[in-house]
C-alpha cells in the first residue's frame, strides 16, 4: 500500500475499569517504530483528559466525538488512519468515521475484522460490567448503546461483513446478538484446528474487498501479552496472529487500523511490550 499515514493517538482508559490503557499510546510512540517509515506520515493526539465536570461516560463520548471528526477529516485528506488506543470504546469513533467516508462513494459499508478475546457486543442493557469498552461493536452494527450510539450515528457496519477472530469470552447478551445477526467468529483454537490458510480464505469472503481492522491486544494469549485490561487464556501466539493477518491482508484493501487495550501497567518483565513491538512492526509494514 502506498499511502501516507496519520497516527491518531487517543490515550484514554475511561471505557474500562482498569487504569493503564491510557498509557499505551505513549509507550508505543517511545518504541520509535516510525522513524524508518518511508511514507509521509503525521501524528495527532486527541485531547483525552477526563472532564471532571462530567461523568466518565459523557467525558468518553466527547473524546470519541473528537476522534471521529479527526479520523473523518484526515481520511478525506487522503491519509490512512492508524488509531492508537486507549481502550476499545474508541473504535466506535474511528470506525464510524471510516464507514461515513466509505459510504460517500460506495453504496455499502466496508468489511470489518475484529481481533479480540471478547465480542464487544454488549449494550448498556446486557453488559455485566457496564464498561463501554465492551460495547463498541454492538453500537457499530446498529444496536442502541447509551453514549456510543451517539458517536456512531448512522455510520454503521453490516454484521454480515464482520468477522471476530480470537473470540473466547462471550457474555449471554453477546451470544444472543451473535446468533441474531449471524456474525462469524473463530477462536484461536478453532483457527489452529482448521488451519490459517483455510480461515483466511473464509475471512476474505466475508469482509469483501475493502475492510477495516480493529486489533485488541487481548486477542493474544496472556502468556505473551499479560499487559491488557481484561486478559483471557487460550489466545493467539503472536506469530499465529501475524501469520493469519498476513494471509488475510494479501487480498483487498485495508482502509484503517485500530490498535487498542495495551496496558503497560499490567505488563510482566516487558513481555507485552515486545509483543506489541512485533505486531506493530508487522502492521506498519503492511501499510507503509
Ligand atoms: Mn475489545
Amino acid at each position: 500500500m502506498d499511502k501516507k499515514i496519520c497516527f491518531i493517538s487517543t490515550p484514554t482508559s475511561l471505557g474500562g475499569n482498569v487504569a493503564g490503557s491510557d498509557l499505551g499510546p505513549f509507550e508505543i510512540l517511545d518504541l520509535n517504530l516510525f522513524a524508518g517509515l518511508k511514507k509521509d506520515h503525521t501524528f495527532i493526539e486527541i485531547d483525552s483528559r477526563n472532564d471532571l465536570k462530567k461523568d466518565r461516560n459523557s467525558s468518553l463520548k466527547d473524546i470519541c466525538l473528537s476522534l471521529k471528526s479527526e479520523t473523518f477529516k484526515n481520511t478525506l485528506l487522503g491519509y490512512f488512519p492508524f488509531v492508537l488506543g486507549g481502550d476499545h470504546s474508541i473504535s466506535s469513533a474511528s470506525l464510524s468515521a471510516i464507514s461515513s467516508v466509505y459510504s460517500l462513494e460506495n453504496n455499502e459499508s466496508p468489511g470489518l475484522i475484529w481481533f479480540d478475546a471478547h465480542a464487544d457486543l454488549n449494550t448498556h442493557l446486557t453488559s455485566p460490567s457496564g464498561n463501554l469498552h465492551g460495547m463498541p461493536l454492538a453500537a457499530l452494527i446498529g444496536e442502541k448503546v447509551k453514549y456510543l450510539s451517539d458517536v456512531v450515528g448512522s455510520a454503521l457496519f453490516d454484521p454480515k461483513k464482520v468477522v471476530i477472530l480470537g473470540l473466547r469470552d462471550i457474555d449471554p447478551g453477546e451470544a444472543a446478538l451473535l446468533d441474531k445477526e449471524n456474525i462469524t467468529y473463530f477462536s484461536a483454537e478453532e483457527i489452529k484446528k482448521q488451519g490459517i490458510a483455510e480461515i483466511a480464505k473464509k475471512v476474505n469472503l466475508i469482509i469483501g474487498n475493502d475492510y477495516c481492522l480493529s486489533f485488541d491486544v487481548d486477542s493474544i494469549d496472556p502468556l505473551f501479552a499479560p499487559g491488557v485490561g481484561t486478559p483471557v487464556d487460550c489466545g493467539f501466539d503472536p506469530k499465529e496472529a501475524i501469520n493469519l493477518l498476513d494471509k488475510i491482508l494479501t487480498k483487498g484493501n485495508l482502509l484503517s487500523l485500530d490498535f487498542v487495550e495495551y496496558n503497560p501497567l499490567h505488563d510482566e518483565s516487558g513481555k507485552t511490550k515486545d509483543c506489541v513491538e512485533k505486531l506493530l512492526d508487522f502492521l506498519i509494514s503492511k501499510i507503509g
